[in-house]
C-alpha cells in the first residue's frame, strides 16, 4: 500500500456539499483529512472563492489509476471538462498531489504536482496534515514551502481561511 495526497477544491453550487460527497466517495482509502478552508481564486478570471481540503489516501493503485477514480468522481459529480476554461470555475476538481515521493511525468499526470508548492491553498490543508512531509523534487517540508510561498506572496495574495 502506497501513501497518496490528493487535493479538493470546488467553487459552484453548494460548495461544502461537493466537498463532503467528494471525500465520501474516495471512501475507505481516506486515512487523514485536513480542515476545509476558504480560498481566495487564483488565476487569470475573477470567479468565487473556493473551498480546498487535502485528503491523505492508502491505496494499491497505480498514480494513473488513482487519477482515474478521482476523474470519475468529478465527472459522477457532474463535471463537464468540455464546458469550462482552464482554471475557470468548477463543480469539483480533485487532483493526485503526491504518491509516496515518487517522480513521475506521463501525458496525463506529473508527480509531484507541478504546481502544488505555489499554492497556498494547497499548502495549508497540506501543512495541517503532513507538515514534515518532503517534496520530493525540491527536497524541502511543506511547512517550508510554504513559509517561502507566504514570503514570496505576501499573506495576503494566498488567502486561505478555516471554513466551518
Ligand atoms: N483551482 C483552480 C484555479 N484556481 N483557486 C483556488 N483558490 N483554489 C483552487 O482549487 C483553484 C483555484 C483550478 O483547478
Ligand atoms: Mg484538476
Ligand atoms: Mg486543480
Amino acid at each position: 500500500m502506497k501513501r497518496a495526497w490528493i487535493a479538493l477544491g470546488s467553487n459552484m453550487g453548494d460548495r461544502s456539499a461537493n466537498m463532503r460527497t467528494a471525500i465520501e466517495a474516495l471512501g475507505d482509502m481516506v486515512e487523514a483529512r485536513s480542515g476545509v478552508f476558504e480560498t481566495a481564486p487564483v488565476g487569470p478570471q475573477p470567479q468565487e472563492a473556493f473551498l480546498n481540503a487535502v485528503v491523505r489516501v492508502r491505496t494499491d493503485a497505480t498514480p494513473e489509476g488513482l487519477l482515474k477514480t478521482c476523474l470519475d468522481i468529478e465527472t459522477s459529480m457532474g463535471r463537464v471538462r468540455s464546458d469550462e476554461s482552464r482554471w475557470g470555475p468548477r463543480v469539483i476538481d480533485l487532483d493526485v498531489l503526491m504518491v509516496e515521493h515518487e517522480r513521475l511525468v506521463t501525458d496525463h499526470l506529473t508527480l509531484p504536482h507541478p504546481r502544488m508548492h505555489k499554492r497556498a491553498f494547497v499548502l495549508v490543508p497540506m501543512v495541517e496534515i503532513d507538515a514534515d512531509l518532503v517534496h520530493p523534487a525540491l527536497g524541502r517540508t511543506m511547512a517550508q514551502l510554504l513559509d517561502a510561498e507566504i514570503a514570496t506572496r505576501g499573506p495576503l495574495a494566498g488567502r486561505c481561511d478555516r471554513h466551518a
